[in-house]
């Protein structure tokens, strides 16, 4: 299978996807929040929270696993993408190092498939069209680097990121 096939968008609710994992879009404490994080924890229930609790928060850029309780995925990477600031304050590798980070946990937990929501790009307000480069820039590699890894769902809660994955994309 071709590293292209092994990419899909997805117009929907990450929560309800069945992969090994799904990926949070979480903030420093990684004790909830709203937006993706919200929905996370409520389909995971309780439980989620509780393992959350025991992490000590998560630097920005960098990632944590937990388990994934209620979802039907099994796993769930909370990683912590930059707040947009205008774009020098090292915004692009911060995000290139979430998916970097998450990608390597993937890798070491031997998991075939994930899904992904657009990082940042909500409350963080990081432009849509660049994060999504940088997504599908970091899938691709990691892709080559792991063969072990089937499947990428990029997730496109609203039009504007579906149109900015397309773009990126072709
Ligand atoms: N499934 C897939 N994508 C979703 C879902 C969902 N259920 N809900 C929202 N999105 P955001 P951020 C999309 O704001 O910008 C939280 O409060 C959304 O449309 O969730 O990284 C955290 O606790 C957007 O495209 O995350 C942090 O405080 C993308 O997910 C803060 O928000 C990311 O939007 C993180 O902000």
């Amino acid at each position: 299978m071709r590293n292209k096939d092994k990419i899909d968008l997805y117009e929907g609710d990450i929560t309800s996807l069945n992969v090994d994992v799904i990926i949070n879009a979480a903030n420093n404490s990684l004790l909830g929040g709203g937006g993706v994080d919200g929905a996370i924890h409520r389909m995971a229930g309780p439980e989620l929270l509780k393992e959350c609790r025991t992490l000590g928060g998560c630097a920005t850029g960098e990632a944590k696993i937990t388990r994934g309780y209620n979802l039907k995925a099994r796993y769930v990477i909370h990683t912590v993408g930059p707040v947009w600031r205008g774009g020098g304050n090292m915004e692009n590798e911060r995000l290139t190092n979430c998916y970097k980070h998450c990608f390597e946990l993937i890798r070491q937990y031997n998991l075939k498939s994930a899904a992904f929501p657009a990082i940042s790009t909500g409350v963080y307000g990081f432009p849509k069209s660049l994060a999504a480069k940088i997504a599908i820039q970091e899938t691709r590699q990691a892709l080559d680097a792991n063969s072990k890894l089937k499947k990428v769902i990029l997730t496109c809660f609203n039009p504007e990121s579906k149109k900015a994955y397309e773009e990126a994309l072709s």
